[in-house]
């Protein structure tokens, strides 16, 4: 087996995701997993409700997965079996409770390790999910809210050499659709990812909205390109945590959305755990 911290600068980045997935199989007893979530801020006790978790892996055991950025968490990635009650059918779901973002510079391929794992472990579809700020002042913290569209102003991308992918129906309608069935009254919008990790200018957020933004946010579009590269099916959805800057007169902190997303927690976790059922 090969370490976890198996270089990704200089191995194939999708070598890696099949010998992550290996692990993953391995260490969960599960072979393939049929759908993968990712789970950003305020997502996290999302996982309790989706179904019973067979297994739980630290992930800085896994390759190509970094040690977590936050001192003192523990990033795991869980193997959940979610049983349809009335089919019989059974689900396995692939969570990943935290994710690298491009601001902690330890490079692209990193970023979206997850996602390519996940394709290689055998997804058809990935749940990325988000905290960020909103632009729409009636969308006040703790609204979810689909992804319909995104900006990617990283100036990056996961996608290495003439790799030309199709990118127009991303956020697949399909997904979208199954999510407003489960709840009619889910805004929409589209996020504007900025690299960070300082929030933007009141300035920089009135340009978001020039250019068609909705949200803006420090994830997420480097994962669902490559998604999207990998074959998978992509839903997103974010958990507005604040009012972006300068809509709200306010200052942003890091208090304010962690407050927000724990008081959203148990709402946005019955939500998600009701979508996944009907992927
Ligand atoms: I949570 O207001 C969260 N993440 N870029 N801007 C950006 N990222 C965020 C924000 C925000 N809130």
């Amino acid at each position: 087996m090969t370490s976890p911290d198996l270089d990704l600068a200089s191995t194939d980045p999708f070598d890696v995701a099949r010998e992550a997935a290996a692990y993953l199989a391995d260490a969960t007893g599960v072979p393939r997993h049929d759908i993968a979530l990712v789970l950003g801020s305020g997502w996290g006790g999302a996982a309790d409700l989706l179904g019973e978790t067979v297994a739980e892996v630290v992930s800085s055991d896994v390759p190509g997965f970094a040690a977590p950025a936050v001192e003192g968490h523990v990033g795991t990635i869980r193997s959940i079996r979610i049983e349809d009650h009335r089919s019989g059918e059974v689900t396995h779901a692939l969570v990943l409770g935290s994710r690298t973002h491009l601001y902690e510079g330890k490079g692209v391929r990193r970023v979206v390790h997850g996602v390519r794992t996940a394709a290689a472990a055998g997804a058809r579809a990935v749940v990325l999910t988000n905290g960020c700020g909103g632009l729409n002042p009636a969308w006040g913290p703790g609204t979810p809210v689909l992804i319909s569209d995104h900006l990617n102003l990283t100036a990056t991308s996961p996608l290495e050499g003439a790799t030309f992918v199709d990118l127009t129906d991303l956020y697949a309608t399909r997904l979208r659709a199954i999510a407003r069935e489960v709840d009619p009254g889910l805004a929409e919008g589209v996020y504007v990812q900025f690299r960070g990790p300082h929030y933007e200018t009141p300035a920089e957020v009135r340009m978001a909205g020039v250019l068609g933004g909705d949200l803006v946010g420090m994830s997420t579009t480097l994962e669902a390109i490559a998604a999207r590269h990998a074959g998978l099916e992509v839903l997103g959805i974010s958990l507005v945590t604040n009012l972006a800057a300068g809509i709200s007169a306010t200052p942003l902190s890091h208090a304010e959305v962690i407050e927000a997303g724990a008081a959203a927690g148990p709402r946005i976790s019955a939500l998600l755990a009701d979508i996944v059922r009907r992927i």
